[in-house]
Formats: C-alpha cells, sequence, structure tokens
C-alpha cells in the first residue's frame, strides 16, 4: 500500500486555519478518500496535555528554548500514535500546524536558533516532510482583528505583540520562497469560497495522483 498525503496548514493567528481545515476534511471524505483531521501542538490525548503545559499562563517562566522543546515533545508523540501510522494505512493526514510552525514562532518570532531547530526535527521526524503545506497569509492587523472579535482570553501566544506576529509572518514569507514546491500562499484575504477555491487549485496535483511521493 502507497503511503497517504500529509497536508498541513501554517500561519498567523486568525489566518482561517482552523475554518479551511474542517472544510477540507469534508470534502476529501466526499470525495471518498479517508482523512484524519488533526492539530498541533496537540492532535492525541497525551499531546493535548503539552498542549495545555505550553500555551497556559503559568507562574513559572518558560523559556523559548523550553517552549520549543514542548512543541516538539508533543509533534513526537503525535507522529508515534497519530500521523504515521495514518500515513502508512494509507491515509490522508490534515494538519493544522506542524514543524513550519515552530520555524515561523520559536525560530523567527522568538529568536531560537535556526540550526537547533533543524536538528531536533530531523531527529524526529527524519525522512518525513508534509508532501504539501498551505500558508495561509494575511496582514497581521487584519488577523489578529479576526482571532480578537472571535476568542475569549489570549492564551501565552496569542498575547504576544503585533511585532512578534510581524516577525512571524515574515519567517513564515522565507520559508515560502525556500521551498516553494512544497509551501504554497494563499491569498487569506479572500472571503471563504474563494479560500476554498485556492485550497482545490494548490491540491489538485494531490487529488489526481500526480504530485504524489
Ligand atoms: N505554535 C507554536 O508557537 N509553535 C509550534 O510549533 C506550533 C504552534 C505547532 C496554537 O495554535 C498556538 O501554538 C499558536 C501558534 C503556536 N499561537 N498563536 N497565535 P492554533 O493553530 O491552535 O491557534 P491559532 O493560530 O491561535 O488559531 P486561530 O486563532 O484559531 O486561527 P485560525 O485557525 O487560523 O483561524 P479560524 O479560527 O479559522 O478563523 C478565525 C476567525 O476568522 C473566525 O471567526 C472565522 O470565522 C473567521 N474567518 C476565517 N476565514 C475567514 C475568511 N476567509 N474571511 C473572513 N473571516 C474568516
Amino acid at each position: 500500500m502507497s503511503r497517504g498525503v500529509f497536508i498541513t496548514l501554517e500561519g498567523i493567528e486568525g489566518a482561517g486555519k482552523s475554518t479551511v481545515v474542517q472544510w477540507l476534511g469534508e470534502w476529501l471524505r466526499e470525495s471518498g478518500r479517508t482523512v484524519r483531521v488533526t492539530r498541533e501542538p496537540g492532535g492525541t490525548e497525551l499531546a493535548e496535555q503539552v498542549r495545555r503545559l505550553v500555551l497556559e499562563h503559568g507562574r513559572e517562566r518558560l523559556s523559548a528554548e523550553a517552549e520549543t522543546l514542548l512543541m516538539f515533545a508533543a509533534r513526537a508523540i503525535h507522529l508515534d500514535n497519530l500521523i504515521r501510522p495514518a500515513l502508512a494505512a494509507g491515509d490522508w493526514v490534515v494538519s493544522d500546524r506542524f514543524t513550519d510552525a515552530t520555524r515561523a514562532y520559536q525560530g523567527a518570532g522568538r529568536g531560537v536558533d535556526g540550526a537547533w531547530i533543524e536538528t531536533i526535527a530531523t531527529r524526529v521526524h527524519a525522512g518525513l516532510a508534509p508532501d504539501c503545506t498551505l500558508l495561509l497569509d494575511l496582514p497581521v492587523a487584519v488577523g489578529l482583528a479576526r482571532a480578537r472579535a472571535r476568542r475569549g482570553p489570549a492564551d501565552r501566544i496569542e498575547a504576544e505583540t503585533e511585532a512578534f506576529f510581524e516577525r512571524v509572518r515574515a519567517g513564515y514569507l522565507a520559508l515560502e520562497l525556500r521551498e516553494p514546491q512544497r509551501i504554497r500562499r494563499i491569498d487569506a484575504t479572500a472571503a471563504v469560497p474563494a479560500v476554498q477555491a485556492q485550497v482545490r487549485a494548490a491540491l489538485a496535483p494531490w487529488l489526481t495522483g500526480a504530485g504524489r511521493p
């Protein structure tokens, strides 16, 4: 059996990833595919516990390096218990965030050494990268306004400054330049149906089988 297709969604807060992920999962299922929709940090019971640890406001200091390691700890659990088994079974995996989020948030946003992040990434998921990453891009002010209109109290990362999210967005755009074959930029300022149309176009090679590894 050939391995399943691994799709990830990335972008700053409020870009519309959750909205796209839910629709994409349903749309792929309607076309007869077996799909696992998941998210990071989290996606499994234990990895969701790590998510709570890393996102909630605590009394103790959490350094950027500790935050990075917790993201990868959750990812290693997620890979072992969900992503790798699902891909091995031939399923599609659609994940709201993966390692590009660590590169953008902890690397570009917090200034964690990029080479160190790549060393851990190689250790945690050598030989496995998303087949296609949909980067939902929009101005920071638009994303934050959307997110603030919707959510309750900000978590530890949501509470960051606009300048932080500008660095994160720039980090994502730099990743797209580095890997244009894998990372497809989607104009997330468009209305939801237009965003969905861009996603369908970006995934066309995978839907026809032409993009398979
Ligand atoms: N993080 C990290 O630092 N390092 C890592 O390695 C990983 C993660 C994996 C949790 O991620 C945090 O973890 C995140 C990065 C960090 N922190 N931040 N910031 P998350 O993905 O769970 O949380 P999030 O980024 O905060 O997601 P979000 O705010 O839920 O955004 P979203 O999923 O991109 O947006 P949405 O919920 O789909 O949409 C937001 C609102 O906009 C909502 O009211 C929608 O109805 C509306 N919307 C959606 N699409 C549109 C369009 N096209 N037009 C108009 N309105 C729209």
